[in-house]
């Protein structure tokens, strides 16, 4: 005989009344999940013996997480969203889908709605310093044919590791654009290298990764969304190749085929080509799209999405 507490007549149907399983209204799926992870955090309790100081403690936490607007930060502090990540290359192996440029998390900072442009973009607007990035590629399907008017929405941080939007004191999308590729399935964009990211030092997130002894960094990364009609969504980011958190992101977004060269261009005449008057990076960075595919579950992720005011 166990002499766990779930085991017992008591806590059974508990746990049956707790999630609804008892009644015929309502979702059962939800139900059948409710009580999968009720159950499941009992078992937690009980296995662990955490005290009810313990347990309020944690309550308390969960209600500074929302207040402080992390949910999305802890998420990939946990490797969450990634396991969401392995779970899709998983149902696009299994539906014999192959050959498309690596997925990798969407992150808690993207903002709808920046502005569209046609083939190329400048995403900074001017008013920081810092060493210019010239990207440019192709997009391209899994037969190696162009696609043509994709769109190419990108996001990154300033060379302080800032969100515009987040970070008030950036301008309204700065940093964000959507670019639609040409004829060739081309874009290209001029902004400046991204530092990585830290989490607020103060916040929910930090505290609990402090805890865990560990840090709350990520290299420096640019993310897109690549959207074409007739292909999947792919949402993912490269990551500037040399940052010291390259392969020890919190979030555990770096991925093989995700770390293109930085070209750093120093001749004077290169230089004065493009109206600079330093060194400059270059990226080259094709995208892969996969095919609609009704094997596979769809890769648009509905999510709550900040659109700046
Ligand atoms: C970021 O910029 C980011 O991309 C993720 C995944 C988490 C926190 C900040
Ligand atoms: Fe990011």
């Amino acid at each position: 005989m166990s002499d766990s507490l779930l085991d017992t007549k008591e806590v059974r149907d508990l746990l049956m009344k707790v999630s609804g399983l008892d009644n015929a209204a309502g979702d059962l799926r939800l139900k059948r999940i409710v009580h999968r992870v009720v159950g499941d955090l009992c078992r937690t309790i009980e296995d662990f013996d955490v005290q009810p100081d313990e347990f309020w403690t944690a309550m308390a936490y969960f209600t500074r997480l929302g207040q402080a607007n992390e949910t999305g930060l802890l998420v990939p502090g946990l490797g969450l969203e990634t396991f969401l990540d392995l779970r899709m290359d998983e149902a696009e192996r299994k539906a014999g889908l192959e050959g498309g440029t690596p997925r990798t998390i969407e992150g808690p900072l993207y903002v709808a709605g920046a502005p569209l442009s046609k083939h190329e973009a400048r995403l900074d607007d001017g008013t920081e310093q810092g060493e210019v990035l010239f990207m440019e590629g192709q997009v391209r399907d899994v037969n190696g044919k162009p696609v043509a008017g994709a769109v190419v929405d990108v996001w990154h941080a300033n060379t302080r590791g800032g969100y515009s939007f987040f970070d008030p004191s950036q301008a309204k999308y700065n940093l964000r654009r959507r670019i639609e590729t040409d004829a060739e399935g081309r874009y290209r964009f001029r902004s400046l290298l991204p530092s990585g990211y830290a989490c607020p030092p103060d916040g929910p997130t930090q505290q609990l990764l402090d805890q865990l002894g560990r840090h709350g960094n990520r290299p420096a990364h640019i993310h897109f969304f690549v959207t074409a009609p007739g292909h999947r969504k792919l949402t993912t980011q490269i990551n500037i190749d040399g940052d010291a958190f390259l392969h020890d992101d919190f979030a555990f977004a770096t991925r093989d085929g995700l770390i293109p060269a930085v070209r750093r261009v120093t001749d004077a005449d290169a230089v004065r080509a493009r109206g600079l008057n330093a060194p400059y990076a270059e990226i080259g960075f094709d995208f892969v799209l996969h095919p609609e595919s009704a094997a596979a579950p769809d890769t648009v992720v509905t999510r709550p999405h900040a659109e700046a005011a």
